[in-house]
């Protein structure tokens, strides 16, 4: 299913979730719809990856529980870079049990990701109790969830009707879900949610853990789906800088494609 409406149109229907309006809107101001997973395993290492990058991507992605030396400062930095370069900062953290042990897992413990991330990842295995959950938080602070519809991963479970139902949650929950990770635009999707899709390399075709990947430009024409997520493409190359530049550029202009088709 093709999307042919613009970052900035569908920036004015996503007047139900703050987040999903104010990425459609830097989408739109950067012209760019690249988000890069900084999966590194040290304070420094992330943090100069988002200082280098920083003017290429909408979206910084974090799994800070990979950060062996994680601490307060570490947020407090890669805010103040988020502020220097006007990106996003999404912790991928993949809720999936019960709501009452979410709520403690987003706003309490070591990390309180709550206080710093704008949107985060939830798996919709547990049922839409889960949604629940992050409700007074998300909306008193204008976060979004990201559900995951689809995953890259060979043999993964999220397919066919699994899919569908998350799609149908996200629907009934439209205050709090800013949209999906998923692999393809599906006819059910409304234009107001951000399709984020991870899984995505320009050098190989897959890794040795499961891992798949699709080209950029194969991701934002073909499959219709808005930002794409690239780690090991970006934060393993000799040079993460023109790196980056190059795959926001073939995203920005698969886009722009789209639009015109
Ligand atoms: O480009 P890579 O393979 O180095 O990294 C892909 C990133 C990783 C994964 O945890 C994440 O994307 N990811 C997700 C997300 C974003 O939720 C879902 C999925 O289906 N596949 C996937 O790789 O940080």
């Amino acid at each position: 299913v093709k999307s042919h409406l613009s970052f900035q149109e569908r920036s004015q229907l996503a007047n139900c979730n703050k987040m999903a309006q104010k990425l459609f809107r830097l989408m739109s101001e950067k012209k760019s719809n690249l988000a890069v997973a900084a999966d590194l395993t040290t304070k420094a290492e992330v943090l100069k990856l988002a200082d280098a990058i920083g003017s290429e991507i909408v979206v910084l992605k974090t799994h800070v529980d990979i950060i062996s030396d994680y601490d307060e400062d570490f947020v407090k930095q890669l805010k103040a870079l988020s502020e220097k370069h006007k990106f996003l900062i999404f912790e991928d953290r993949k809720f999936a049990d019960i709501g009452n042990t979410v709520k403690y897992q987003y706003q309490s413990g070591v990390y309180k990701i709550s206080e710093w991330s704008d949107m985060v990842t939830v798996h919709a295995v547990a049922g839409p109790g889960i949604i629940d959950s992050f409700k007074d938080s998300v909306l008193q602070k204008e976060c979004g969830l990201l559900m995951l519809a689809q995953m890259s991963s060979k043999g993964s479970l999220c397919v066919g009707e699994y899919t569908q139902q998350v799609v149908e949650m996200a629907k009934q929950n439209q205050d709090c879900v800013m949209g999906f990770i998923c692999q393809e635009r599906l006819s059910n999707m409304p234009e107001h949610f951000v399709l984020m899709t991870p899984g995505v390399q320009l050098n190989n075709t897959a890794d040795t853990l499961g891992q798949q990947y699709n080209t950029p430009d194969y991701i934002v024409q073909e499959k219709s789906t808005d930002v794409i997520i690239v780690g090991r493409g970006i934060y393993q190359s000799q040079d993460p800088k023109s790196e980056a530049h190059k795959y926001r550029t073939i995203a920005w202009d698969s886009y722009e494609k789209r639009l015109s088709k």
